[in-house]
């Protein structure tokens, strides 16, 4: 029997420190070589002291989600033997870094995939293009999933925690009528409208089909954890929103549905958790937010789909 094809899956994520002394180093990367001011670090330096306790949650939850997503794939119909490695935007093992590992192990072709759903050319387009360029150079043929934020397995996975979060509300004596909906996503800058990128299309289209399937009327799209520079953001933040709400519209209960984030990390840990729920009791809000998708089980049939996909796709070209 022939052996089974071998493919390298590059699983692409953001990148976190792995301890307090390598924060200045990430946020500069971050910041494409420029040190941040004392400030400034000092700043970011207190939000990972406020979530760490001792380890870096999105280190390990990515970690977590690729052995995972291995095990999905290799739990195929057997025509091939998956290897997954990572290639991260900002720390090591960098975006190259996984492409050249591929390569040291022999690859000859892989699929690549940026766990955050939604295509933008500043985020998961800026990935892709790093992977494309070492794979060239390496000689490994690769092919990518751009996004899939429509894809049924994270709708349903993202449904089921709206409905587990109303179900909460419910149980409180706070009907569906009284919680207002706020799906979120990282902001970006305004410039990318002009550019005519997909990413706040994308994100609002899995915002409105998971509402409908959770039969949720009221919502809205708020934009979370906008970067701190002097150009324009992508608004309303979600901030103002909940200010918004609570003054002009009397509202008191909110859950926040993070759609654009697939695990817990400083932007949820901090910025809804901490950030979101201190002026969400300022304002005597009820605030709750929906669990993060992490190692949901249907979260990783929508990656193990949308890289088969690909592979598929790609085959029958070929042939
Ligand atoms: O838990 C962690 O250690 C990391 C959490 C984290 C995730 C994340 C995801 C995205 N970002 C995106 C865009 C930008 C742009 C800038 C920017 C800045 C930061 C800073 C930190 C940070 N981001 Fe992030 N992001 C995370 C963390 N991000 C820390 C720097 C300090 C601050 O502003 O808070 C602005 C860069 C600049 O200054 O030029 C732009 C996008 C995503 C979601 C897609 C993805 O995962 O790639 C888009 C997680």
């Amino acid at each position: 029997m022939a052996d089974k094809a071998r493919i390298g899956v590059l699983v692409m994520s953001y990148g976190t420190p792995e301890s307090m002394d390598q924060i200045e180093e990430y946020y500069t990367h971050i910041r494409h070589g420029r040190k941040p001011s004392p400030e400034q670090l000092q700043d970011l330096i207190h939000r990972y002291e406020a979530i760490v306790g001792g380890f870096f949650p999105l280190r390990k939850n990515t970690d977590r989600q690729v052995a995972a997503l291995e095990d999905a794939l290799n739990r195929g119909d057997g025509r091939y033997t998956f290897q997954c490695y990572q290639g991260l935007k900002h720390a090591k093992p960098f975006v190259a870094d996984g492409v050249e590992e591929m390569a040291k192990d022999g690859l000859k072709e892989a699929i690549g995939l940026v766990l955050a759903p939604h295509y933008s050319t500043m985020s998961v387009g800026s990935y892709i293009k790093e992977a494309r360029t070492k794979a060239d150079e390496l000689g490994i043929s690769m092919q990518f999933v751009e996004s899939y934020h429509l894809n049924p397995s994270l709708i349903q996975a993202l449904t089921n925690r709206v409905m587990q979060e109303m179900a909460a509300f419910s149980s409180e004596g706070t009907g569906k009528d009284e919680v207002e909906v706020l799906f979120t996503a990282h902001s970006l800058p305004e410039r990318i409208l002009a550019m005519k990128d997909p990413y706040p299309v994308q994100l609002m289209e899995t915002a409105k089909i998971v509402a409908e399937k959770s039969g949720i009327t009221r919502w809205r799209f708020a934009w979370q954890s906008a970067g701190r520079t002097a150009e324009p953001w992508l608004g309303p933040d979600i901030l103002d929103v909940l200010r918004k709400l609570r003054h002009e519209e009397n509202t008191r209960n909110v859950l926040v549905c993070p759609v654009g984030f697939v695990s817990d990390h400083l932007e949820v840990l901090y910025d809804v958790d901490i950030e979101c729920q201190a002026l969400a009791a300022e304002l005597g809000m009820n605030l709750k937010r929906t669990e993060s998708l992490n190692i949901d089980p249907l979260y990783m049939e929508a990656l193990r789909s949308s890289i088969l996909s690909v592979l598929e796709n790609h085959k029958a070209a070929a042939r």
